[in-house]
Parts: structure tokens; C-alpha cells; sequence
């Protein structure tokens, strides 16, 4: 995500306060706060005010959470949803048309970075997976290491798994493993991606940020940045690795006498890519990517390929680049321009490709959904029959104050199994610790529709 300039919006408490009652009140929203404590609004209920096209509805059905950084669906249909600071992963379950959060959480990483002073450090991204032949499943979790002996702040990202049992309608989540261990994802204070999801191919997928501070780096004046360009160690990259954290051997850069870290790159040249997704239709990676102010990226991630970071922002053919442009040489064939860019960021977060028309209209089947932080803005996008091309790219969601409270906005996106699309909130001010939830966005026509 963005620097500390844009996720580190902090009002004194008493203003932060008085500045909710007042937006509340004036909305009408405030009969909730009247009636119910503010930690405890009821749920499900509508979002207040979102902007979506006709015949769908926002609905809030988790809430008084603190920062839900994650987000992600298992295999028995049950939402998990991780808190950054905490470390605690909560579930719900969904009967009857309804989602019941459970009270306590699914999981908590006791050596989970918990100070928001560590800015995008924390629960960094979930995901839940299957092994078909077994039937064993497991939740992954990407998440910051706390300080560990003589460290003055955490470094370390790390990847660990739990084993997922089912008691009843209880989930159950069983000893940890470490699959990818922390002294190979060493972090900076921000830049930690977090991406995480399986393939086609039954491999894990992650993205790491090159963990730089802001800033484009030129040969002459190498920054922390240029690690991205340096397909040796694990920032600024997508890996790819076995179920259990082993570097793959058809990977692009195995040669003789690479490091573990070399042989696990799927991808490199990028800066912070925070989400990542498979397109069902011709099974491609794409990613989110936090640019600095500037030019925040769509991408289409190629095995082998490089996405240009610190030497290029947006297209390689805009105006801006031309600067940049004579000191980078990508290997032929290696560099990979983004499908689409935003030149003023917008801190693209959230990624998702709608599963089928399950519960979206079918002029929505297999389209491309794109989130981002601030102003809490969620795009359809349109592809062309390459998959390759974007046609057309049109605001879907949004969601002003009240249920945009001061600094939300949406950190992690995804559809359920019941074609239903989730998104997780994450607040950057605010005292009570519990002003975040999961929204659930649905077209109720289909419903409707398919009862007459
Ligand atoms: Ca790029």
C-alpha cells in the first residue's frame, strides 16, 4: 500500500470523535449510535449510502472489528477474516442466508507484529486450500514476525500454515508449520505485500514489496527501490512454491548455484504488489501494484517476467519514462507493461475475477473486479477476448462516510462461494479499535428472478 503520508491519517481523539457523531447525525446514521453502543451496530444491515449499479445491494454483515487486513473463503463455504495488528483470524459461517461471525477467533499468531506504528507490517494476507487427494486442507498466513531478541522493530515477514478440521459446524485450526521462513522475506516498513493464493497448478502464488521507502531510483542514484530490479533475493517480486514452501525447479530463474530465494521467483520489477488473482478463463496472474504518488498499475504478471519498478511507472511509452528509460535493458522479451494505470493513485488494493455468474448477472460472468483504499472504490473491468486488453473500465462501489469512516477504505476483496463479493475494511484512525467489517455486495434481482 501507500506510504505513511496517505495510511497514517491521525486526528487528535476527542476531534476524531466529534467529527463520527457529527457525520452520523447529519446522516441520519446517528440512530444507531443512539440506540446501540457504537461497537456493537447490528448486523446484517445495509451500507449507508453506497453507490452501485441497479439491483445490487451492499450489506455489512461483520462488524466491530479492528484493521481486517485479509480476507478469504474455505472450502466448506466459511469466511475467514484476519485483523492486521492482532494477529487474530476470525471465521463465520453462512446458513440460511445468513452470516454468523463466531465469537472467538479460528487463530491467534502470538508473535504477530502488533504496533501500528509498523505501519504496513502485521497480518499481511490468508488464504485457505485444499489438497484434493488427501482431503486435508489448510489455511495459510502471510503475516510480520514481532521483534525477535536484540531488534529494535520487527524484519521478518514469514508464511506458516494450519491444519483446518471441522467439528460439528465448529472449525477447528491445528499446530502451525512454517513454509516460508522468515529470514528470506526480510522487511522494510512498508512494502510488505501479502498477496496470496494458489494457482491452476496447485502452487502457492505470494507477493512480496521490495520493502523501500517511496522513491524512484536511477542507476546513478540506487535506492532501496533497485532491490526490486535484483532477481536474487525475494523483494520486489511474485514466488511460486511447493504447498509446503520448496522452490519449484521449472521456475524461470533455477540455475546452478541459485539460492533458495532466486529459484522460488516467479516474477520480478515491482513495487508493492498487494493483491494477486488467476483469471479463470485463461488462467494468467494478475496483480495490484502501489505505485509511489503516482501511476498505480494493473497488471499482468508472466512467468519470467519483469514489471519495471524502480525504472518505470505506468507505460514504458508515457512522456515520464523517457528519463528512465535509457538505463533499463530488460532481458528481450522479459518486460511486461501493465494493462491499465491510474495516474494519480488511488491505492489499488483488491483483486477479483466474478466466478460464473453464480449470483452477478451474466453480462457480469468472468469480469475483472479491482479495489482501492482511498475513497473505498471498487472498478469493473472489462477485458477483450484476449483476456489480455482492457476495454473499458467503470466505477462499480462506493462508499462514502458514515460507512466510510475517517481514513477506511478496502483492504482485501473476494467473491464467496456463493458468487457473492466480500470486502474487508481496514481503519487508519479512530480510538475504540473496532471500527472495521466485511461487506457483502449481491444482486438481489437474480434472487428475485429466479423465484417467479
Ligand atoms: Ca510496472
Amino acid at each position: 500500500m501507500k506510504g505513511a503520508t496517505v495510511m497514517r491519517i491521525v486526528l487528535p481523539p476527542l476531534r476524531t470523535v466529534t467529527f463520527v457523531c457529527v457525520i452520523a447525525l447529519l446522516s441520519g446514521f446517528g440512530a444507531f449510535l443512539l440506540l446501540q453502543n457504537k461497537n456493537e451496530l447490528a448486523t446484517p444491515r445495509p451500507v449507508e449510502k453506497a453507490t452501485l449499479p441497479e439491483g445490487f445491494t451492499a450489506t455489512v454483515v461483520v462488524d466491530g472489528r479492528w484493521r481486517l487486513s485479509a480476507l478469504a473463503f474455505l472450502s466448506g463455504g466459511e469466511m475467514v477474516y484476519g485483523e492486521k495488528e492482532t494477529g487474530k483470524v476470525f471465521w463465520a459461517k453462512r446458513k440460511d442466508d445468513q452470516w454468523t461471525p463466531a465469537p472467538e477467533p479460528l487463530v491467534t499468531l502470538a508473535d504477530c507484529a502488533s504496533d501500528d506504528k509498523y505501519c504496513e507490517r502485521g497480518l499481511c494476507g490468508l488464504t485457505g486450500w485444499k489438497d484434493k487427494e488427501s482431503g486435508k486442507e489448510w489455511l495459510y498466513i502471510y503475516y510480520t514476525l514481532k521483534a525477535i531478541g536484540a531488534e529494535k522493530q520487527p524484519t521478518k515477514n514469514q508464511i506458516v500454515r494450519f491444519p483446518i478440521t471441522r467439528e460439528g459446524e465448529t472449525l477447528k485450526a491445528g499446530t502451525s508449520e512454517v513454509v516460508i521462513p522468515g529470514d528470506i522475506l526480510s522487511a522494510g516498513w512498508n512494502h510488505n505485500g501479502g498477496g496470496i493464493v494458489f494457482g491452476p497448478d496447485g502452487m502457492l502464488y505470494f507477493s512480496n514489496g521490495e520493502n523501500g521507502k517511496d522513491g524512484v531510483a536511477t542507476v546513478a542514484t540506487a535506492s532501496k527501490s533497485w532491490e526490486a530490479q535484483n532477481y536474487k533475493n525475494l523483494r520486489g517480486v511474485i514466488a511460486r512454491v511447493s504447498q509446503t514452501g520448496e522452490a519449484l525447479a521449472d521456475n524461470p530463474f533455477v540455475e546452478e548455484g541459485a539460492g533458495r530465494e532466486q529459484k522460488s521467483i516467479f516474477a520480478y520489477g515491482l513495487r508493492n504488489t498487494y493483491r494477486i488473482a488467476f483469471d479463470p478463463v485463461k488462467g494468467a496472474l494478475f496483480g495490484t501494484e502501489n505505485g509511489p504518488n503516482d501511476w498505480d498499475e494493473l497488471n499482468i504478471i508472466p512467468r519470467g517476467g519483469n514489471l519495471g519498478w524502480p525504472l518505470v511507472r505506468g507505460r514504458m511509452d508515457d512522456p515520464h519514462n523517457a528519463k528512465m528509460k535509457p538505463h533499463f535493458k530488460p532481458a528481450p522479451g522479459s518486460y511486461a507493461d501493465p494493462i491499465d494505470a491510474w495516474a494519480r493513485c488511488p491505492s489499488v488494493t483488491g483483486i477479483a475475477f466474478e466466478p460464473g455468474a453464480v449470483n452477478f448477472p451474466a453480462a457480469y460472468k468472468h469480469e475483472l473486479f479491482v479495489a482501492a483504499y482511498l475513497g473505498s472504490i471498487i472498478w469493473r473491468v472489462t477485458l477483450d477476448e484476449s483476456r489480455t486488453k482492457v476495454v473499458s473500465r467503470e466505477q462499480f462501489f462506493s462508499m462514502p462516510s458514515p460507512d466510510r469512516l475517517p481514513g477506511a477504505g478496502i483492504a482485501d476483496m473476494a467473491f464467496g462461494p456463493d458468487g457473492k463479493l466480500y470486502l474487508s475494511t481496514t481503519t487508519y484512525d479512530g480510538d475504540n479499535k473496532k471500527n472495521d467489517r466485511v461487506i457483502m455486495i449481491e444482486w438481489k434481482s437474480k434472487a428475485a428472478e429466479e423465484k417467479k
